[in-house]
């Protein structure tokens, strides 16, 4: 009998998860396992789903298992494996008669829901439960979810792979090599503008690949504000978030701790700070991960740090302790 696996997704009618979710019952996200679904949603558009559920059904995944849709979390977190946290409430919508539009409402709202869907994560996900908080802001939303669910067996990420992908694509173009020829792509801090994509410590072709970029002028005014802005282009040009590209790094996340990591390469996203590197305790910092071969995810602990980086990574995490502060009474 094949393995089975359950992962919940929130926002399931959203526009990440019409990307994401046929593909985490592909066969290559999870390999042979059987993969059921727990997609969640508000009350005002969980019958959506059912559309969705049917389309699914459809395409005839042959590593599908059940497929169920529900606006009751605490329902869909049972026994669960894995947490995709991609449900929130944008920028700009109005909530309650008033228009959303400072980053600290912002925080507010989102992080209000992350206190249910960490509680009920915490109570009834499986004691090694993972999960990616991609729902901006994803880093606090994290923080919060963590201390809301008090189970430290389980693992709390948030999402820092599409920086990580955005700055591989823009190196790869500079450097004119493939994608795949670039490791080691290591984001710092939040996932915002202030990020820091570490291009001092990325390997090419399994060697230092520092030197070959050579070149500080186009880092300072090319690849940091490019890597940095590129949500933000994608928006203005599209008019809407990234979905396809943001759909599939969280498959990259997933898979990346699903198989242990190569020696000597690591993976992106952000997790509790411990106070490795000397980064402030207790914020959800973009950080070097690997998978090792039994399957536990942890921070890489031997980068070395200019003082660049340090500089340049200190910005990030000093706008995460403001964010802390701004939700302060969610973390009591
Ligand atoms: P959409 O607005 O298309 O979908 C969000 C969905 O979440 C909606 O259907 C909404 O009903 C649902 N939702 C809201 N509150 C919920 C709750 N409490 N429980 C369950 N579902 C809930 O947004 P989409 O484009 O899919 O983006 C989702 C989130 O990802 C946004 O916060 C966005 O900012 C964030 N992103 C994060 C990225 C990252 O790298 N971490 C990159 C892409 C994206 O910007």
């Amino acid at each position: 009998m094949k393995d089975r696996i359950k992962v919940v997704v929130t926002g399931a009618a959203g526009q990440i998860s019409y990307s994401l979710i046929p593909r985490l019952v592909d066969g290559h996200t999870f390999g042979d396992k059987i993969v059921d679904l727990e997609l969640v949603e508000i009350p005002q558009v969980v019958e959506k789903l059912e559309g969705l559920v049917m389309e699914l059904e459809d395409s005839n995944f042959p590593n599908m298992g059940n497929v169920n849709y529900t606006a009751n979390f605490e329902e869909a977190a049972k026994d669960a494996d894995w947490f995709l946290l991609v449900g929130s409430i944008p920028r700009g919508i109005v909530f309650n008669g008033k228009k959303i539009e400072e980053r600290a409402d912002l925080l507010q709202i989102n992080g209000g829901i992350f206190v249910g869907q960490g509680q009920a994560i915490g109570k009834f996900g499986k004691p090694d439960a993972k999960i990616l908080v991609v729902g901006n802001p994803a880093n606090t939303n994290a923080l919060i979810g963590r201390h809301a669910a008090n189970n430290e067996s389980q693992l709390w990420m948030a999402m820092t792979m599409l920086d990580s992908s955005r700055a591989r694509s823009v190196l790869s173009k500079k450097l004119n090599i493939g994608i795949g020829e670039i490791s080691k792509m290591i984001i710092w801090g939040n996932h915002s503008p202030t990020m820091y994509p570490d291009f001092e410590n990325i390997m090419i072709n399994g060697l230092p690949g520092k030197d070959l970029i050579n070149d500080m002028s186009w880092v300072e005014n090319e690849f940091l504000p490019v890597v940095q802005q590129r949500g933000k282009a994608v928006i203005d040009s599209r008019g809407a978030s990234s979905a396809t590209s943001a759909a599939k790094a969280a498959l990259d996340t997933v898979m990346a701790c699903e198989r242990p990591t190569q020696s000597g390469d690591c993976f992106s996203a952000a997790v509790i700070s411990d106070g490795s590197y000397d980064l402030p305790e207790g914020i959800i910092c973009g950080m070097p991960l690997m998978t090792t071969p039994d399957g536990k995810v942890e921070i890489v602990r031997d980068i070395i740090l200019s003082d660049l980086a340090k500089e340049k990574i200190k910005i990030s995490t000093d706008e995460l302790i403001y964010e802390r502060a701004a939700v302060e009474d969610l973390l009591t």
